[in-house]
């Protein structure tokens, strides 16, 4: 290999220039010693011969024509081997925690499109494993070193309902499989992060709140959403070297801040911000595979209105809450409960509501204004995998609790995110005006004036430690300082003001 400078793209280190966060290949080795002993602790797995073997993310194009999706490594995959190719496999030998992967034999014209073509010793050398052959080496390599069952993975995510992709090849037939075991052994490790996991997490959500801050400070009446979501995307590529999103930014105004997964398609982020408007800002960059999730909610003019300080200290009294009483050993479906009484409580103090917040709670009011969970573990899926493994508390069928992705019991090194919210959605409000059980603890009155006003969404990304929780996002949070920040900038011109001619 020629170019051997820091930032050589075969260096055994994730990195995009010297001021983005240098990842280590160790930290995948650590991953997969870390599975590896777990499965020789698990007594279903032979003593000898027992191989996991992954399937790497594959290559989709994009319909029928030659142009592909952006390609983002599988979750497990990454987890294990933190390689940035498509269409690879890898196997690891649990009795050795010895690491193998296969990398696909590409023609040597590819070399006119892709560069250089890799030798199998330059990717041994550059994800810092044991062994690299060609995809379709696999059935011998592992008949060779006497595989006697390869473990797939097969199982369901509990958020998606869609199904890993198990390892398949050819001549995979030839060898013992079995499907089951792997899954809940992988997931259970990817729910405690190690502390160069940590170290990834806390990088990419520092990158995401510097990017809500600059976007904090673009925004005002006449910008559109979709250039608060550039604002984002740029500074969390440009300065953090994210290339991607973990999801699509959502980038409600207005009555949009109410809608929860705005940002989709057929609403994409196009809406003008008006005088008056809150927003509700949720996005969060990618970093070597790990996610950030980031909700900030503030108005679009830079000063809050005394209805939006209402509803917002609201949320933020329930975040804060959480964030004191979160530690191991505490139950998230008892933190969820704990947000939906601060918050509840708040709208009663803001005349909203009436009555008793235990009692509305029973009734159901917490889903009627926040129709979501809590929050959820966060990793490399930014609604991370372990939710609800065997072993572990199952989905509640209560109103609010059912819409946790997990109920598990905290412990540390776990990371989350801690979103309480309050929305003003027409069709739950109608439903719950429309329940009597409901709608005697809803001032009317008073709640007319906030329909098509929106909603906020307060979101941390937080560690457990060994005694509560460290929040790694830094984005202003009270009102005070969430004007105070907004203060710079306000008179500078929206990006479709600016002109080359200015220059
Ligand atoms: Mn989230």
């Amino acid at each position: 290999m020629a170019d051997t400078q820091a930032t050589c793209p075969m260096e055994s280190h994730f990195v995009r220039g010297e001021h983005t966060l240098k990842v280590p290949m160790s930290l995948f080795r650590e991953n997969r010693e870390r599975l590896a002993a777990v499965l020789r602790g698990n007594t279903a797995v032979p003593e000898k011969g027992a191989f996991v073997v992954l399937q790497g993310g594959v290559e989709v194009p994009f319909n029928d024509t030659d142009i592909s999706w952006p390609f983002r490594q599988e979750s497990y995959f990454q987890w294990c081997f933190g390689v940035e190719e498509p269409d690879c496999y890898g196997c690891i030998d649990v009795t050795t925690s010895e690491s193998i992967l296969f990398f696909p034999r590409l023609p040597a014209e590819y070399a006119v499109w892709q560069g250089t073509l890799y030798t199998t010793d330059d990717f041994r050398k550059r994800y810092a494993v044991d062994k690299v052959y060609y995809t379709d080496e696999i059935a011998d390599v592992l008949s060779e070193r006497g595989a006697s069952v390869l473990l797939t993975l097969n199982g369901l995510n509990t958020d998606s309902g869609l199904a890993a992709r198990e390892a398949v090849f050819d001549k995979i037939g030839q060898f013992n499989v079995n499907n089951t075991l792997l899954y809940p052994e992988i997931s259970e490790c990817r729910v405690i992060k190690s502390p160069r996991e940590i170290e990834v997490l806390k990088y990419v959500v520092k990158v995401s709140s510097d990017a809500h801050r600059a976007v904090m400070r673009t925004v005002r009446p006449g910008l559109a959403e979709f250039q608060a979501e550039a604002a984002f995307m740029h500074h969390a590529y440009s300065v953090g070297g994210c290339r991607h999103v973990s999801y699509t930014c959502i980038c409600g105004s207005g009555h949009n801040a109410s809608i929860l997964h705005y940002g989709h398609a057929g609403a994409p982020n196009n809406r003008v911000l008006k005088d008056g408007d809150m927003c509700l800002f949720d996005m969060g960059a990618n970093y070597c595979g790990y996610a950030a999730d980031i909700t900030c909610s503030y108005p679009a003019n830079g000063k809050f209105t005394e209805d939006q300080k209402m509803v917002y200290n609201a949320v933020l009294d329930a975040r804060n809450a959480v964030m004191n009483a979160a530690k191991p050993g505490v139950s998230w479906s008892k933190m969820h409960l704990l947000a939906n009484r601060v918050m509840l409580g708040g709208l009663v103090k803001g005349g909203i509501l009436v009555g008793d917040v235990d009692q509305m709670i029973l009734a159901g009011l917490g889903e009627v204004f926040q129709p979501h969970g809590l929050g959820h573990l966060l990793g490399l899926d930014v609604h991370d995998v372990g939710g609800y493994l065997p072993g572990h508390p199952t989905r509640s069928s209560e109103p609010g609790l059912r819409k946790l992705r997990t109920a598990r019991t905290l412990k540390a090194g776990m990371v989350l995110t801690i979103e309480p919210g309050c929305y003003f959605i027409d069709c739950k409000l109608d439903e719950a005006l429309a329940n009597g059980d409901q709608a005697k603890y809803i001032v009317r009155e008073e709640l007319e004036r906030f329909r098509g006003w929106g909603g906020v969404r307060i979101e941390d990304d937080v560690l457990v430690t060994e005694t509560g929780v460290e929040n790694m996002t830094d984005v202003p949070r009270t009102t005070e300082e969430i004007e105070a920040w907004m203060t710079v900038g306000r008179n500078s011109k929206l990006p479709q003001e600016c002109k080359f001619s200015d220059a």
